[in-house]
């Protein structure tokens, strides 16, 4: 007999077991894009304690779209080991060039995200960041999370907390955490650039930069992926991702860097 108390105890219980465990945690990836899964996989592997915070009630952000919904994405040379070393399969098209489908990249990328220990919460919306002044100087120091449902309803619901040492901003285009960073703390203008949005389309400039502009724009708070872009006005790419692989690897490596000096 199937009994509806069971499985809805089974589903509270398992969740809020992971919830109780994860409110005090190392770094909260806002995004599960590209660079927001790589960034994790790489964290989690190195022992480091993250959840992924994710707005819609799936993951893979603009992969799956690949080129103009032609489900296919391109990485570049120097990035094809960050899928390869999960199974991605990868095929050469021209010189330099490898597609590879983006079905496949957002699954192999979500699945090795999980399997090397990281948390990925869906349907959850990053509204807001902790700050604490220390000598003069702001840290980020955790998320302010709400269901993503409440958001699009409109209601007053307040939100709950999440500590982090690190925050990683990974939510793309939109670069919404530090958005929300610059309305309320102005004064953290003069790091980052007066206006964000990216500048439009100049793959070559753009793949190069987002791995430049992967950094920590505020103590405890990194950009990385098209967020990194938006941040510095660098240019768009398109439907080659190679830089958003790389600049969430590059993420993971700085936020290593903070978590052993912290
Ligand atoms: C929770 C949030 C919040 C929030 C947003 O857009 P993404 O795929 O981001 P990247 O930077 O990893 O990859 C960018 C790439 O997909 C792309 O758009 C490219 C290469 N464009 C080139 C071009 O020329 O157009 O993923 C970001 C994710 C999404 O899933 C959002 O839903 C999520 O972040 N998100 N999640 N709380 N406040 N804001």
């Amino acid at each position: 007999m199937i009994s509806e108390i069971s499985i809805s105890r089974a589903i509270i219980k398992s969740f809020l077991e992971d919830l109780m465990k994860n409110l005090e945690i190392d770094v909260a990836v806002v995004g599960a894009g590209p660079s927001g899964l790589t960034a994790a996989r790489y964290l989690a592997k190195e022992g480091a304690k993250v959840v992924v915070f994710e707005r819609n009630l799936y993951v893979g952000g603009g992969i799956w779209g690949g080129g103009m919904m032609f489900p296919k994405i391109v990485v570049q040379e120097k990035a094809k080991d960050i899928l390869e070393e999960i199974g991605v399969n990868l095929v050469e098209s021209e010189k330099g060039y490898y597609v590879a489908d983006s079905v496949e990249v957002v699954s192999k990328c979500t699945s090795a995200t999980l399997d090397a220990g990281a948390k990925i919460w869906i349907g959850m919306n990053v509204e807001d960041v902790m700050f604490r002044e220390e000598r003069d100087e702001y840290r980020i120091c955790g998320v302010v999370i709400n269901w993503n449902a409440v958001e699009l309803a409109g209601l007053h619901v307040d939100p709950l907390t999440i500590e982090a040492k690190v925050v990683i901003d990974a939510t793309g285009h939109d670069a919404t955490v530090i958005r929300r960073v610059l309305e309320k703390i102005p004064e953290v203008r003069g790091i980052v650039s007066k206006k964000i949005g990216e500048m439009p389309m100049w793959a070559e400039k753009g793949e190069e930069a987002v791995v430049e502009n992967t950094k920590e724009v505020i103590p405890g708070l990194i950009v990385a992926g098209m967020a990194a872009n938006a941040v510095f006005r660098s240019p768009r790419m398109g439907p080659i991702f190679g830089g958003m692989l790389l600049s969430g690897k590059r993420a993971a490596e700085i936020a290593l860097r903070i978590l052993k000096s912290s």
